[in-house]
């Protein structure tokens, strides 16, 4: 298959960690130079975007993966009990939807990252443009540093709490590395596939942060190497049937991020605004941008709960103790996004993730 990426992008490393991990081939093509072509087969230019063979088109990494993973059964990522599942797919969204700030913001803040990392995606993202490097490697920065740092919410005020959001994700995670290779097995799931995302292409790869991992987190660095070669170092599937109890402190984390975050925006969403306020562990966010994405993303969540079993569901209810959770559970707060009503996807038309709607 075809996918549509960038070499340096968080959810095209992600989908790369999973295809290599499954044994799946593909090409890569840069989409940029093809907005019209592309924009009318799969809605948004984004990455990554699959091609298939069969002609159809797949967008957004997490519905992309569940349909694969229909389609290729050998090496399992999702685990077969439903509430490590659940589990497995909440520290996924988490590492799709919380750490993109803490990785844009390591990436475009400081001048290293945003030197060399203009001038990979000027090349791959700009060259279809007639006009110099110079003006085009300007013309990254400023966008990529406007959209995505500081209307994003990342001030001097934020800056730290925004980087501790990094040094949290990996603290939780070695609590769990610490037991087995892999954060719910002796082999990868879709919580490690996720975490991909920020880990590889951004806090992996990136000078900054992958300075700071290499130098002070090296057994992440090293988690990061043995997912992306998992495919030639991993044996049978073998995931747990149990939710572990080191996973504690990772879901604390989520609970006091994520949650706070998915409900600040359903909330916003819900009442037409396009900006809304948030207090995460203390910190406060300011004119953060509404996204109708991350109103979709707290429906699946609350699907994937809904899905389960009663005895299931307390189960979750019992690993998930913080109050910030009761958001999956509790609808009193209005999730509807609009997207993807007819559960198309990942065969529908994708929307950017700071897209208000
Ligand atoms: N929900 C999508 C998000 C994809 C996404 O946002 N990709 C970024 C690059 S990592 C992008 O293409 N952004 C478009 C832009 O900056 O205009 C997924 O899971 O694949």
């Amino acid at each position: 298959m075809k996918v549509w990426g960038v070499s340096v992008s968080y959810y095209t490393g992600k989908l790369e960690a999973y295809l290599r991990y499954k044994g799946i081939a593909y090409d890569m093509a840069h989409p940029f130079a093809e907005q019209k072509y592309i924009r009318e087969r799969a809605g948004a230019i984004q990455v990554p975007i699959v091609e298939r063979p069969d002609g159809r088109w797949m967008s957004d990494s997490t519905p992309i993966i569940q349909q694969l993973e229909t389609e290729y059964p050998d090496r399992p990522i999702m685990p077969s009990d439903p509430v490590v599942r659940f589990i497995a797919l909440l520290i996924e969204d988490y590492g799709d939807e919380w750490l993109w700030r803490s990785a844009m913001h390591y990436r475009w803040s400081y001048e290293h990252d945003r030197e060399l990392l203009s001038r990979i995606l000027a090349d791959e993202v700009t060259s279809h443009l007639r006009l110099p490097r110079f003006v085009r490697r300007h013309m990254v920065k400023k966008r990529q540093h406007t959209l995505f740092v500081k209307r994003d919410g990342v001030t001097k005020d934020t800056w730290d709490h925004v980087e501790a959001g990094f040094f949290n994700a990996m603290r939780g995670m070695l609590s769990m590395l610490e037991n087995r290779p892999y954060l719910l097995g002796d082999t990868p799931s879709i919580a490690d596939i996720g975490m991909m995302g920020p880990m590889l292409r951004h806090f992996g790869q990136d000078p900054t942060p992958a300075a700071i991992m290499r130098n002070d987190w090296p057994a992440m660095a090293e988690w990061v190497a043995r997912v992306w070669n998992a495919h030639a170092t991993t044996g049978e599937t073998s995931l747990l049937d149990m939710v572990p109890d080191d996973a504690a402190s990772l879901l604390k984390e989520i609970a006091e991020t994520h949650m706070v975050q998915l409900k600040e925006n359903a909330l916003a969403h819900g009442q037409g605004r396009k900006q809304f306020e948030m207090t995460v562990q203390g910190c406060a966010y300011k004119e953060m941008p509404v996204s109708r994405y991350r109103v979709y993303c707290l429906e699946r969540l609350r699907e994937e709960f809904a899905n389960l079993s009663e005895g299931n569901q307390q189960k979750v209810r019992s690993l998930l103790p913080q109050e910030e959770y009761i958001l999956i559970w509790d609808p009193s707060v209005e999730a509807y996004s609009g997207y993807d009503v007819e559960r198309a996807a990942p065969f529908n038309k994708g929307i950017n993730v700071l897209e208000t709607g």
